[in-house]
């Protein structure tokens, strides 16, 4: 798994009306910009060209461009976002992404997906099953996926909005994820990091071409992460955070 490139969309100015469960506050908007600049230059520090797609005002959570596809090598599928509020956002991400994938399908209005729950190793994917992706989902993605000898697990996720924000891929067969996560059959041939409960958030560390990009703030998972010995950069997310999103959410990457 290589990445050279990356899809990402500048925050609109109505970002404080997204979304979110947390009680964090309204996110600052100069402070929202700075943090997704400085996530952008990291992107391309590590190598990957970028697209970086106008804000839309109307979309307050279209920056978290991960959740309206799964872009896989040998093709892209572009999901039907669990939350109606999002719907839209597909349709200006879909000319995005098919400069770079011929196979470009959609999903049927049945099925719900967010990206933030398709976490894709190799030749395997792990769905999780939450209030924004169903099993009309899973059952759509595995569809086009097996043609091209993936594995499709359905992972059930009791907690957090996606199943990345507690899982992720970390580099050297190494899953990053909860106590609850540890004992799921379909993680069992991964090495684990597990998070402590405090620094669940940390889960959505990103992984570019064994390097990690994790977090700012989250000490114990920090001392975890350096001993995998991969260079690690950390990011201030604050502003993300109090929507619900994170690192992985920012971009789609392939
Ligand atoms: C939402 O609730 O949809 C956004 N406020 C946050 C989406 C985060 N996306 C992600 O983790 N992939």
């Amino acid at each position: 798994m290589h990445y050279g490139h990356a899809i990402a969309r500048i925050p609109a100015i109505t970002c404080a009306q997204g979304l979110t469960t947390s009680d964090l506050g309204a996110p600052d908007f100069a402070r929202t910009l700075a943090q997704f600049d400085a996530y952008i230059h990291t992107l391309l520090s590590l190598g990957l060209t970028v697209t970086t797609l106008p804000d839309q005002s109307g979309f307050p959570d279209s920056h978290f461009v991960e959740d309206t596809a799964v872009i896989a090598p040998e093709f892209a599928l572009i999901t039907h976002p669990g939350a109606p509020s999002r719907r839209g956002e597909v349709h200006t991400i879909a000319p995005a992404i098919a400069r770079h994938r011929v196979v470009m399908e959609f999903m049927s209005e049945r099925a719900h997906m967010d990206g933030g729950d398709v976490l894709m190793v190799d030749k395997q994917f792990f769905v999780g099953l939450t209030s924004r992706t169903n099993e009309a989902g899973v059952t759509e993605l595995a569809k086009l996926a097996e043609n091209y000898g993936y594995t499709v697990h359905a992972i059930e996720v009791s907690e957090g909005l996606h199943l990345k924000s507690i899982v992720n891929y970390v580099g050297k067969n190494t899953l990053i994820l909860n106590e609850e996560g540890i004992n799921h059959p379909a993680f069992k041939d991964f090495n684990h990091i597990v998070l402590a409960k405090e620094e669940e958030y940390a889960g959505n560390t990103l992984w570019i071409n064994d390097n990690l990009i994790t977090p700012k703030g989250y000490p114990d998972t920090l001392k975890k992460l350096e001993a995998l010995g991969l260079p690690i950069i950390s990011l201030d997310t604050s502003e993300f955070k109090k929507m619900d999103g994170g690192l992985t959410c920012l971009s789609l990457r392939f």
